[in-house]
Formats: structure tokens, sequence, C-alpha cells
């Protein structure tokens, strides 16, 4: 990747950015260019890529205008990350737009937002990659909670039905649920995966669990009591957790925790896993790309040292996932058109993940 005439990273050596060690700031260090190694005995993912952002935006105007409140992705974003290597991206959509609350989640689908949807899956899957539709609604449909699982059922029985014959889609069943807890949020996937199967599709579906769906709480929301009665007849279910690298794990801050808070933060639900026998899948990842951690201000302004730590951090995250064995995919939030200047965003040519994390924290693990 040539980092090592792209990039000089100036940083002083201690190894989590904790405010105490601000008095002792007195000397640069040349580090490694490297986001770190990784050894071992490393599965794979059959699935990564990212999330390809824009048909969920402007969720306070339904249904919206087409570029005006949301966008559908750019083929050349499309283009970009298939040539890298990448093979799977994740299509946040509506509810509400593709199944207008006139009618109802059981009603028929608005023609122009599914050909939309379509196009994008067709780009996609012509390309040889995978593509994730994902209903981005919180389990929240038109201002109230989904709870009825009939419901549910028949919504993506008719929407597995749309895509039912295309081997490359993968069924996302809801992005982050979080308003009910795990033993309902358990009971609408589990409806949502008899609908699917219903049609004969045999696809791989990814199950999202209550509290936001998050890898580091995975043990204690209540998740991990009821996701390993899991059934599927055709067997292609896998977990799908999120993981933000933030304090609070939202993803809404550029400042990491530490060098090793990915790993950290996955390490429960890798053991869940394990013990279940169940695959994970990493849906959404991210952290700062242009992290302005204020101790390093004391000693360099050198942007690309404000990376450091985002970068090894998310490269802990997926080593530690290929080593165990039991992610099988990956996926950064996020790239789309609309992003600007967002700290993850990886829309290229210039979002701000594009410089450092994509070659020193994902492409490493192709
Ligand atoms: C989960 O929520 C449902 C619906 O509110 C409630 O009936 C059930 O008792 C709750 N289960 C647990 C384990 O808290
Ligand atoms: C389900 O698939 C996994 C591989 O993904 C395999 O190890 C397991 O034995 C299968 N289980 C059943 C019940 O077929
Ligand atoms: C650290 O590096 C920056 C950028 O090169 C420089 O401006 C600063 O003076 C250096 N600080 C120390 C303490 O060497
Ligand atoms: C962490 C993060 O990027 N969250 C975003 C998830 O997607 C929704 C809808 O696009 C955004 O509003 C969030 O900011």
């Amino acid at each position: 990747m040539n980092c090592l005439s792209a990039f000089v990273f100036v940083a002083v050596l201690f190894s989590s950015c904790h405010a105490a060690i601000l008095p002792s700031c007195t000397s640069n260090e040349t580090v490694s260019s490297s986001a770190g190694t990784c050894s071992g005995d490393l599965a794979k993912f059959e699935y990564f890529g990212v999330n390809e952002s824009g048909a969920e935006f402007g969720s306070d105007n339904i249904p919206g205008v087409l570029g005006t409140d949301y966008i559908f992705p750019s083929e050349s974003s499309i283009d970009y990350f298939v040539d890298l290597g990448f093979n799977f991206f994740r299509l946040p959509f509506l509810l509400e737009r593709l199944a207008p609350p006139a009618t109802g989640i059981t009603g028929a689908f608005d023609d122009d937002y599914l050909g939309l949807i379509k196009s994008t899956v067709e780009y996609v899957t012509g390309k040889g990659a995978y593509i994730a539709i994902d209903p981005h609604n919180y389990l929240i449909y038109n201002g109230a909670t989904l709870t009825s699982t009939s419901d549910f059922q028949t919504f993506w029985t008719n929407l597995a039905n749309e895509f039912v014959d295309n081997e490359h889609v993968i069924f996302d069943i809801m992005n982050e649920p979080y308003t009910v807890n795990a033993s309902v949020v358990f009971n609408m996937n589990q409806a949502a995966i008899d609908g699917i199967r219903s049609t004969g599709a045999t696809q791989l579906i990814l199950a999202e669990g209550t509290s936001w769906t998050g890898a580091w709480t995975w043990t204690t929301s209540g998740n991990s009591d009821y996701f390993g009665n899991i059934k599927d007849s055709a067997n292609n279910t896998a977990i799908e957790m999120h993981q933000y690298l933030d304090s609070d794990g939202s993803g809404t801050s550029a400042t990491c925790v530490s060098s090793t808070i990915g790993a950290e933060r996955l390490a429960a639900a890798t053991a869940w896993l394990e013990e279940t026998g169940l695959k994970g899948f990493l849906g959404e990842i991210g952290a700062g790309s242009n992290d302005v951690w204020f101790a390093f201000t004391q000693c360099s302004h050198e942007s690309s040292a404000y990376n450091l730590f985002s970068m090894q951090a998310v490269f802990g995250a997926l080593c530690s996932m290929q080593q165990s064995g039991v992610w099988i995919g990956a996926s950064w939030w996020a790239a789309g058109p609309w992003w600007g200047t967002y700290f993850q965003s990886i829309e290229p040519p210039s979002g701000a993940a594009i410089a450092d994390i994509l070659p020193q924290s994902l492409e490493p693990f192709l």
C-alpha cells in the first residue's frame, strides 16, 4: 500500500489515551507506520466491506424526495471498494418508504423505492459482491415499536419474495432495536427467519439483538439469554453485532478510548459465539479517523499522529475476529454520498477514513 511513503507517524510513546500522561508529554517519537501485526491462524472473512448509507437519510421526511431527503449509493463508490477486493455492502433503507404507513407494514411496497433498492442490489451483485438489505428502523415503524410477530413475518415474507432468486442478497432483519427487551427482539427475529425461509430463500440472514445490537453489551443486555436458541431451517443465520470505539460506544465521538479497545470490546461476544457455535457478523464498526486527541496536541500537530490509536484499535478488533474464526464478516460504518466531513466517512475519494484507516486497518484483513 506504499504506506511508508504516505505517512510518517509522529507520536509519543504511551499506549492509551488518558489525560493523565499530559505532563510527561515532552518528546515525539516516530513509531511504525503499520497499525499493527496480526499473527496466528487467521480465518479470512467471507464477507468484508462497508455500509453504503444514504437511502435511510431524512427520516423526518416520509416519503421524502430522492436527491433531496435521501440518496442511493453511487456506482463509483461501489466500484472503488470492489476494485480493492472488498465483497460486501450493507444497504440501509427506511421501512416507511418501502411499505408506506397508509397501507402499513404488511401492505404493498412502493414501486419506486423498491425499484431503487433493486437497482443497487443488481449493481452490487452484478459485480459478484454481496449486499445486505437492512431496514434501518430500530424496530420502530411510523413512530411505534413493532411488536407483532405475524405482521413482521408477513413483511419479511414479502421482501424475501422479491429477492429469492439472487444468491448474493443477504437479509439483515432489523437495524439496532433498543426500545424493547431481548426476548421481544428475539421473537421478532425468529418470525422474520420463518417468513424468509417460507419463500424457499436460502441466503444468509443476519439477526440483530436489542441494545443497538452492541457487541460489548451482548452478554449483559439479555441478548445472550435468547439468541442461542435461534432456529433456521436452512442453517444460514449469523448474529450481527455492532461496535464503535469511542467512550460510550455510540460512534458519535472521534476520540478513541485506547489502542486495544476494539479487541477488548469484542472479547465477551466472541466467547459467547464460541460457546454457542453460532457465527458472528460485525455489521458496523467505526472509530475516529481524524481524531483530534488532545494529548497529542502537546507534542505534535501532525494529523496522522492523531489517527494512530483509532487505527490500532480497529486493526486489533479485526485481528481478534480473524484469530477466533467465529466471525464471518465485517463492515465499516460508513460510505455514502452525503457524509461530508463526518469522521467515519469512507466515501471515496476523500472521506476521512480513506487515507489511513482503509489501508492500515481494513485492507490487511482482505
Ligand atoms: C420483555 O418485554 C415483554 C413485553 O413488554 C414482557 O412481557 C416480558 O416479560 C419482558 N421479558 C423480560 C425477560 O423482561
Ligand atoms: C450448520 O452449519 C454449520 C456451518 O456453518 C455446521 O457446522 C453445522 O453443523 C450445521 N448445523 C446443522 C444442524 O446442520
Ligand atoms: C513534535 O512534533 C511536532 C510536529 O513535527 C513539532 O511541532 C513539535 O515541536 C514536536 N514536539 C516535541 C516536544 O518534540
Ligand atoms: C454511529 C453512526 O454513524 N450512526 C449513524 C447510523 O446511521 C444513522 C442513519 O443514517 C445516523 O443518523 C447515525 O448517525
